[in-house]
């Protein structure tokens, strides 16, 4: 079943919504609000990696995500049945984001940025996101190349795995994505959605991050927040290629177009459900 990763950033300068969900209590109503929509995941973020963004301490990125962390999950750690994934490549803040009750770090360096983050993914037996980024977020959109950007993307990916694994993550608790926007022309993240399902020879489950991004923009000339029918459409056409996460900022949205969708492809048994009148 198609699941869904709701996202909060909870930051000043995210691409789409920086500045919004800064405050701790706006954010953590926004995840609530998620939750209630439909998500099966919320990944939480207190950094943002858009291009040319600046980099933030450990300090500051625990200050922005542990109070919400800590008003979303409360003393009981939990949120209904959502777990929570921490977007940080940062060890001190991870280590916190777990003990809070987190279950899935989401490091789109892919342990690159700080290795130690293996081991303790590890130790704690937490779920671990691998994303592939040519370059840093400073520099990615520079001028990407690739011999042929889905082999490329998957031979990362593969070396990824590997190193997690050496370091003692338990493959299963593995997932990999191909990281859209991050370091790759309109072109190649064309042709990674086109191609996506060549990653399942990976054996893990795929994650995609399409929401709002700018090659929605260049391909539509539409501003971030009128990016919804190009989301709506890439996801889709993500699912139906093998994709299995979903991380998008429009849950109620995507949840009712990959129900749908799934129908369509035959992967979901649907039940008849009455008609809301919100
Ligand atoms: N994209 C963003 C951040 N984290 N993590 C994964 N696994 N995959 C992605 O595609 C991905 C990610 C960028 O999006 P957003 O969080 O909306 O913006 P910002 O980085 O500016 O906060």
């Amino acid at each position: 079943m198609a699941r869904l990763m709701g996202i909060v950033n909870v930051t000043p300068d995210s691409f789409s919504d920086g500045g919004r969900f800064l405050e701790p209590d706006r954010a953590i109503q926004h995840g609530r609000r998620l939750a209630d929509e439909g998500a099966d995941l919320l990944d939480l973020g207190g950094e943002s990696t858009r291009p040319g963004a600046g980099a933030v301490s450990a300090a500051e990125e625990l200050d922005r995500v542990g109070p919400v962390l800590q008003g979303l999950l409360g003393p009981e750690r939990t949120l209904a049945g959502v777990a929570i994934s921490i977007d940080t490549s940062k060890l001190a803040v991870a280590e916190v984001a777990l003990d809070l009750g987190a279950q899935i770090v989401n490091d789109v360096t892919a342990l690159r940025s700080e290795p130690e983050l293996g081991a303790l993914c590890a130790e704690r037996d937490s779920g671990l996101v691998l994303m592939h980024m040519q370059g840093t977020p400073r520099t990615m959109q520079e001028s990407p190349r690739y011999d042929d950007v889905v082999d490329d993307v998957k031979a990362f990916l593969a070396e990824r795995i590997e190193f997690a694994t050496s370091q003692g993550v338990a493959e299963e608790r593995i997932w990999v994505d191909p990281g859209i926007g991050f370091g790759k022309t309109v072109d190649h993240n064309l042709e990674l959605l086109r191609r996506l399902g060549e990653l399942e020879e990976l054996g893990r489950p795929i994650v995609v991050g399409a929401s709002r991004k700018s090659f929605l923009g260049e391909l539509t000339g539409r501003e971030v927040g009128e990016r919804l029918g190009g989301t709506v459409a890439s996801n889709v056409l993500a699912l139906r290629a093998g994709a299995d996460v979903f991380r998008v900022h429009d849950v109620a949205e995507l949840r009712q177009a990959l129900d749908v969708a799934e129908a369509i492809l035959g992967r979901r048994a649907w039940q008849r459900t009455p008609l809301s009148r919100a």
